[in-house]
Formats: structure tokens, sequence, C-alpha cells
């Protein structure tokens, strides 16, 4: 169970983030708005925040967990494939020096921390379009000399790996269609959510809480039962630039 959490407000230029979804541009107030939400739901899963100022000239860096995977055992500073994100690591650097031993990713390897999805002591690394490769062997590497597995995940159908699946309980993933049948999620239970609710694949366990994006009834239908509290959170204006709910923080 994670104790803290590390987010960084979205700035104005969110406007500029990058996306693939056609649902229009977001709003910056209503955005800060929905972050201040997701602040306090965290808070309210007992964790201690560490709240970073915008980063200016960095549209997408409110989305915090690309720039790093965290663990127990050390952290690796990550090299995002979007050449728009790859200052956001220099700055986040200070930030976990504080807590971790950090290890890097080189070029010409690219990671981005939501193509890393754990489960207990085993890490799926999803190879993107932002995590080729060569970062996901390096980080593999890592992540052995931490005393941890892990296995490469093709995508192509989604950003990230985790834009698609998230763990919502021990051994429980809630999972899109299109990758419900993949290998590398056969050993664990899979509940999947219908393409017109895929969005709420991304959905985060804390903890005995689960939060999960709002507006998504037939995913808040699966989770029923998996946790004693549910949290729903309004994410629209993060989802008009292709962010989710894990996106959003650093969890340690
Ligand atoms: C990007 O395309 O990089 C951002 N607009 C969204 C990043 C979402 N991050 C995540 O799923 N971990």
């Amino acid at each position: 169970m994670p104790t803290h959490a590390i987010v960084r407000l979205p700035g104005p230029d969110l406007v500029n983030g990058l996306t693939s979804a056609s649902l229009g541009a977001p709003s910056w107030e209503l955005a800060l708005e929905q972050h201040r939400r997701y602040r306090e739901a965290l808070q309210s899963c007992g964790l201690k925040l560490t709240v970073l100022e915008t980063a200016p000239g960095y549209p997408d860096c409110c989305f915090v967990e690309d720039t790093a995977v965290l663990t127990e055992k050390g952290a690796i500073l990550t090299r995002p494939g979007a050449p728009s994100r790859l200052g956001e690591v220099d700055s986040m650097r200070p930030v976990l020096e504080e807590h971790f031993t950090l290890r890097t990713i080189e070029a010409p390897g690219t990671l981005e921390g939501g193509d890393i999805l754990r489960m207990g002591n085993h890490f799926l690394l999803g190879v993107t379009a932002r995590t080729n490769r060569e970062g996901a062997t390096q980080l593999a590497a890592h992540l052995y000399r931490m005393g941890y597995t892990s296995e490469m995940v093709p995508v192509d159908a989604y950003l990230h790996l985790k834009t698609a699946v998230g763990r919502v309980a021990e051994n429980t993933v809630l999972v899109t269609e299109k990758l419900a049948g993949i290998p590398a999620l056969e050993p664990y239970r899979r509940l999947v959510v219908p393409e017109e609710e895929a969005y709420a694949a991304n959905s985060i366990r804390i903890g005995d809480t689960i939060l999960t994006p709002a507006g998504h009834p037939r995913a808040r239908a699966l989770l029923e039962g998996l946790a004693p509290r549910i949290v729903e959170l309004e994410m629209s204006e993060f989802q008009k630039v292709d962010g989710g709910l894990t996106c959003l923080s650093l969890l340690f």
C-alpha cells in the first residue's frame, strides 16, 4: 500500500497537450477543479501528497506517471518517447532524489510510465509508440537487479498499456475487449469493460479504495464488491488529452 503521491498541477497550456482524441480542447479551469478532486481522493486514501507547480512549456507535465517507475527497492527515471515530454524528466529528478536511489533509461531507449503495469512482483512492460524495445529491455534489467520479474507486451491499439488495463484488486485487472485475450494477462482474473467504456479500464487500486472515472456504469458494475470503497472521479478534461487516472500521480 503506497503512502505518498506526487502530482503536478496542470498549466494553462494543457490545451496544447498531445492528443489522439477528438473530444475538443480541455478547459484549464475545469481541469484544475478535477485535479483538486483527484488530490482530495488521494488524500482520502491516506496518502501524503507532494504537489508540484506546473512546468511552463510542458503542456503534458501533469501526467507525472510517465516520468518514472517507482518501487520500494528504487526508482527508474524514464525517457519519454514523445520528444516534447523529454524535458519533464529533469524537473522530476530532484523531487525523486529525496526518496529514492535513481536509475535511468538511456538513448536510444524510450519508456513512459504509462506502459508499466505492476502485478505483485511481476511487471508488464508495454511496447508502444512511446516505449521501444530498447527502453523496455533496459527497464527489465533494472527490475531484475532489484529482484523483480518482467515481460514485454506489444501494444499497438492504445497510447499506453495502462490506457487499456488497470490493476483493481490482487491478481485482478479491468481490461478492454481488445487486450483481454493477450497471453500476458492469462494468469490474472480479467474483468472486461465494453469498448464504449474502454476509458474506465484505467482505474487505480489504492489500499481499500478503487478510483475509477465517472460516467462508466458498466465498468462501475464490474467493480462492485471488489473493494470496500469505490470513488468515481470526473476526468473529462484530462481524457481530452489522452490522460487517465493513473497518469496523474506517482505513488510510492
Ligand atoms: C501524452 O500524450 O503524452 C499525454 N497527452 C497523455 C499522457 C497520458 N499518460 C498516461 O497514460 N500515463
